[in-house]
């Protein structure tokens, strides 16, 4: 059975309908610290979890038998500014508990989510490769490259099988972004159709790696359902899709509401973004285990604009 631990989440709310269709709503626990998500009610088994009680985790797996555990709890980069050693307390202790408790359980399989915030100004900007330079410039980005070396060291010292993405910007509509700076890139599309204006908080030519989370989500399960020996990367895959600009969304979106406005005012937020990459190389990913991006710009903000 899988643990979704942070299934209230933006990814969370939509990782767990997509395996819960896949492997049958029994068979995937949703648990978070929130209650429970309105996507999720009657379609499988919810509890409340803090992760950062490692007891009640251990406790948790055994009882429902778990065998898997995706991992999506965590302090996004612009929240964890603010709350610097509460973010890392949070980011890292959660990890380690499942990573724990996957070793001592000899659970089959543990995923866990790193980000291109591990990337930082020293980094290549343009088609960042997989390996390079990381000294990574936020809380969250140190404690997503911490992570990433913890995920690497159980595997190779207890052969626990956890596997992660670096996920660029995620763009959805399901459910609420928590705290992250690529935010932006979500709020444009509820203010273009409620107000048909939007303030961006980042400036109009800030080019960051993003993703439709249709495609975030099924590379997560072709990730996870990929034979081990496919995988030659156990700290965590660049993955990319597209990048762009808020000018440049914004433009797309006033294809379909014409009467769009936008104007910005940069925040704290700027100098995250501005340390991060412009693209991706996801070269290892589409080599190993076949990843393949399905959505581009327009085809996103259509999909986007027909939800709303
Ligand atoms: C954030 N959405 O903004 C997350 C993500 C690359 C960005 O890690 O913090």
């Amino acid at each position: 059975k899988i643990l979704i631990i942070g299934a209230c989440g933006q990814i969370g709310v939509e990782l767990t309908l997509a395996l819960r269709k896949i492997y049958g709503g029994a068979n995937v626990v949703a648990s978070d610290l929130r209650e429970e998500h309105e996507l999720l009610k009657g379609t499988g088994p919810y509890v409340s979890l803090d992760v950062m009680n490692k007891e009640m985790l251990h406790v948790l797996v055994i009882r429902h038998n778990i065998t898997q555990v995706y991992l999506l709890a965590a302090i996004l980069s612009a929240t964890g500014e603010k709350n610097p050693l509460l973010a890392w307390h949070i980011n890292m202790q959660s990890l380690l508990n499942v990573l724990d408790i996957a070793k001592e359980e000899n659970l089959d399989k543990v995923y866990w989510p790193s980000s291109i915030a591990v990337f930082g100004p020293n980094s290549p900007k343009e088609n960042t490769p997989q390996h390079t330079t990381i000294e990574p410039a936020t809380v969250y980005g140190i404690s997503k490259f911490a992570g990433e070396r913890w995920c690497e060291y159980y595997h190779r010292h207890y052969g626990v099988d956890v596997r992660s993405l670096r996920y660029p910007g995620l763009i959805s509509y399901k459910s609420a972004p928590g705290g992250g700076t690529t935010d932006y890139a979500i709020e444009i599309f509820h203010d273009a159709l409620e107000h048909k204006q939007y303030t961006c908080f980042l400036s109009e030519n800030t080019y960051l790696p993003m993703m439709y989370m249709p495609d975030a989500i099924r590379a997560t399960i072709e990730l996870m359902e990929a034979d081990q020996q496919q995988i030659s990367v156990r700290s965590s895959y660049n993955l990319g899709a597209m990048s762009f600009s808020p000018s440049e969304i914004g433009n797309e979106i006033k294809k379909h509401v014409p009467a769009f406005v936008m104007d910005y005012a940069p925040d704290y937020r700027q100098q995250i973004a501005d340390s991060w990459p412009k693209s991706i190389d996801d070269s290892q990913a589409r080599a190993d285990w076949g990843w393949k991006p399905e959505y581009d710009l327009p085809k996103m903000v259509k999909d986007m604009l027909e939800h709303l």
